[in-house]
């Protein structure tokens, strides 16, 4: 990685000071003793973003006029976290900015408070594309980020009095927003519905309405690498703002209906994380969103010009398709190339393979997306005719290559019959020219499961890119006590950008010395944890105990059930003497998780949780020995706080099901020890760290199969364990809702006569391991060595990594020259 010195002029204190004093000043309007902290904040960001502008603009200078091939990331969702501090870190400006603010009277983490979490996503997939455009602009590859800036981001979380999730709207962009610039000069204009007609032997688009595209950019500093990429937000707006003729007549409402409308496409974020609505409005997010990038695109690197020569299109950009939400951009490109462009489809279809890669993220049959062809011929009638285009295209391909029609059946893109469905998946993997998973696991099952046939018919697209996660966020910002000894370690602190250099901390797992102060840096995360936790959520947390956390997204795949199960059998042995009360390891559980609004069962998972918490909480016969807390809203500040402070993290998903993880891998390097399955990433985790840092418990993937095959009765496991059988009749029995039988009723019938993600058939060698957990951490010592090798071994997980791989095996560019 080109790690250039100080790419930016060191700024002084006293300039930087000047500097918020004139944002202040010229552009608030804010005196500076009247000033607020949130005023300080966005005078701090306008006066960053000033020092970002010319690297940002001398990047686009050289990605339009270079020969590099920029990269295209088109994501429906962003997660990007807080800004300005991950700007000040980039800009090599930390302590600078907590002086400067300091000298004005604030304190700095009053005024970082004062930002606003942009929640642009549901989850893994969101924070995942965060941390490649941070990759991507630390390596100093020419990229956009391409998505939607919705209004309302993920919801907010609370928890009513009964423990159950309510959702209230994020209403992020209702205060200053320093750091999106919004370009009304660059809007694009993106049509729906209508019809096609046939004008002299050529297809033409009728589209009957339309709304305007208007970019708001955010700038994505590289960390000492000189460059600033841009992550491009559209926006929608109506073209006629407002129903004159509706108002005169005092329709006030159908004054606004058009406004109101276009305006409703970026509204807000679906908060589903698996399984698709299939709603119109999102079909109309994700080509609004695709079919202005594309514009943008061409406007970029065909700068004025009216008749470019798009047969190099895909040597200028290549597109990312982040999992299937943007894959109508393969038809889309397909309509641009023939009907704007005149291109005849075998070159217009050269051209759009060329330019496009899938990343599939799921294993889950339901999240992968399905439009019927009604729809998508209803709302884009062209799209549709291209799409069945490029099908009997396909179809005829794979009669040449012998296909029978069973085969051809189960991969058609728009599937027979009379409600025809069209699969995404298949689209995009037809039409570009790679598809990786993201572990060498989800990858394989890819091949071997999911997409066997288009495998065995396209071998050389299929690929793997494990995940990574950004060092700079998720261990400099996050954990700077860890951070200063790795560096001390080091003697550099290069590592943040070459993780791999952690490797050098290995033989400091033998140095008492280091060892020692290991321990007091997760001593201090977990006292600094209880602070905030007590400032920000209210509840106290004894830092004299193990912190053992799960955070995601509330899946049931996930298994926050195991958990809990495993959680209510220990309460049960603590209370019943089953373990003496001397020999009880202390632990605080920590729970973090969202439920999609409509996913009933993950919703009375968190209620279930949140009572477990109050019947334990509040026991004085498991005082300080057992603790758990469910913190609200689970977020990406939350994390940053929690991660740190972590000594168990789980990553306990039935084998198979989570595609990679990436708490896994942050956990991990921040050294935290993980018990968890052989899943997703955790395999390569686990191979690196080495087995005998990981504890690991349950079926493999080929277990789980053998299991489904022969005919899974959760009920016997119930059975057979006693810890399983005790702690689920507790759920049932009102243990946990006040007597009250049937609140978890449908829970536990589903646990014993479902059960589809196997819960009950790992619990036991999950409540086994538990023992070996807690005879480890007795040694102290031993844990912490452990633990730094965990951290030590784990530099291959860095997200630069992960786009290095992309650049090899993908994309096939690399840094601007
Ligand atoms: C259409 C509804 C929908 C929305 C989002 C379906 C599926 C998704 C995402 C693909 C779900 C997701 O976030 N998947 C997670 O992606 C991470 C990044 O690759 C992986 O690490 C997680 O294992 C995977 O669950």
């Amino acid at each position: 990685m080109t790690e250039q010195t100080a790419p930016h002029t060191p700024v002084s204190v006293e300039q930087f000071t000047d500097e918020i004093k004139e944002q202040l000043t010229y552009t608030q309007g804010v005196t500076t003793d009247l000033a607020t902290d949130a005023d300080i904040y966005v005078a701090a960001s306008l006066a960053v973003r000033k020092h970002l502008m010319d690297s940002w603009m001398t990047t686009q200078r050289d990605m339009v006029q270079g020969s590099t091939k920029a990269v295209g990331y088109l994501s429906a969702e962003f997660l990007m976290g807080k800004q300005l501090r991950n700007a000040l870190l980039n800009l090599g400006m930390l302590e600078t900015f907590d002086d400067a603010v300091r000298a004005l009277g604030h304190e700095p983490n009053a005024v970082i408070d004062a930002e606003v979490e942009p929640g642009l996503g549901n989850g893994g997939l969101g924070r995942l594309a965060a941390c490649f455009i941070d990759s991507l602009a630390s390596i100093g590859v020419p990229a956009f980020g391409y998505g939607i800036q919705y209004k309302y981001g993920i919801f907010r979380q609370e928890f009513d009095e009964e423990g159950r999730q309510v959702e209230r709207p994020d209403y992020w962009i209702n205060n200053d927003e320093p750091w999106g610039h919004i370009d009304y000069n660059r809007s694009q204009t993106v049509n729906f519905g209508g019809s096609v007609e046939e004008v002299d032997g050529k297809r033409v688009w009728k589209p009957d309405w339309a709304v305007r595209a208007v970019p708001v950019d955010y700038m994505v500093p590289g960390y000492k690498s000189g460059r600033v990429n841009t992550l491009r937000l559209w926006t929608a707006r109506s073209f006629d703002e407002f129903d004159l003729a509706a108002f005169n007549r005092s329709d006030y409402m159908g004054a606004v209906v058009p406004q109101v409308e276009a305006e409703n496409i970026t509204k807000i974020l679906y908060p589903e994380d698996s399984t698709p609505q299939g709603k119109r409005l999102r079909l109309e997010q994700q080509y609004f969103f695709v079919a202005a990038s594309i514009a943008d695109a061409i406007r970029v690197f065909y700068p004025g010009e009216s008749k470019p020569d798009l047969t190099t299109f895909p040597d200028k950009i290549c597109f990312q398709l982040n999992d299937t939400h943007p894959v109508i951009g393969i038809p889309e490109l397909m309509r641009v190339l023939m009907d704007e462009y005149d291109y005849d489809w075998d070159t217009a279809w050269s051209i759009t393979t060329r330019t496009f890669n899938y990343t599939c993220h799921t294993l889950l049959p339901e999240a992968l997306e399905v439009w019927s062809a009604g729809l998508i011929g209803d709302l884009l009638p062209r799209h549709m005719e291209i799409i069945r285009g490029i099908n009997d295209r396909f179809v005829d391909e794979l009669k040449e290559s012998g296909s029978d029609d069973a085969q051809i059946d189960r991969m058609r893109i728009v599937t027979a019959g009379d409600n025809p469905q069209v699969r995404m998946a298949y689209l995009a993997t037809v039409g570009g020219s790679h598809v990786n998973g993201v572990a060498e696991l989800h990858s394989q099952l890819l091949k071997d499961m999911t997409l066997r046939d288009f495998s065995e018919h396209y071998p050389d697209k299929f690929t793997n890119v494990t995940n990574g996660v950004t060092p700079r966020r998720f261990m400099r910002l996050a954990n700077p006590r860890l951070s200063a000894l790795i560096t001390e370690g080091l003697g550099t602190d290069r590592w943040l950008s070459d993780l791999e250099l952690l490797q050098g901390l290995a033989p400091l797992a033998q140095d008492d010395e280091f060892v020692r102060k290991f321990a007091q840096v997760k001593r201090d995360n977990k006292v600094a944890f209880a602070n905030f936790a007590k400032e920000h959520y209210g509840f106290e947390v004894n830092p004299d105990t193990m912190f053992n956390t799960m955070v995601k997204r509330l899946h049931e795949y996930k298994r926050q059930s195991l958990k809990i199960l495993a959680v209510i059998s220990r309460y049960a042995a603590i209370k019943n003497g089953t373990v003496s009360a001397d020999d009880v390891l202390p632990r605080t559980i920590f729970f973090g998780a969202k439920a999609a609004p409509g996913y009933y069962m993950a919703k009375l998972t968190i209620q279930l949780i949140n009572n477990v918490a109050r019947v334990i909480n509040n026991d004085p016969d498991v005082q300080g020995k057992l603790a758990v807390h469910f913190p609200e809203n689970y977020n990406i500040r939350l994390a940053q706080h929690l991660i740190p402070a972590t000594e168990l993290d789980e990553q306990i998903s039935q084998a198979g099901k989570e595609a990679s993880g990436t708490g896994n891998m942050k956990f991990a390097l921040n050294g935290a020890l993980t018990v968890g399955t052989l899943d997703g990433a955790n395999v390569e985790i686990r191979e690196r760290v080495g087995a005998e840092n990981f504890f690991l418990f349950g079926m493999t993937v080929d277990e789980v199969e053998a299991l489904y095959a022969k005919g899974y009765s959760p009920a016997a496991y119930y059975e057979a364990d006693p810890r399983l059988k005790q702690a689920i009749d507790m759920v049932s029995n009102g243990t946990f809702s006040n007597g009250d039988r049937n609140t978890y009723a449908p829970l536990v019938a589903d646990w014993l006569t479902k059960d589809y993600f196997m819960t009950l058939a790992d619990f036991s060698t999950y409540a086994d391991i538990q023992s070996e957990i807690e005879d480890l951490y007795q040694d102290q010592m031993e844990w912490n060595r452990r633990a730094i090798l965990n951290v030590a071994n784990s530099g291959y997980f860095s997200s630069d990594r992960s786009i290095e791989d992309y650049l090899e095996r993908i994309w096939h560019t690399g840094p601007l020259a």
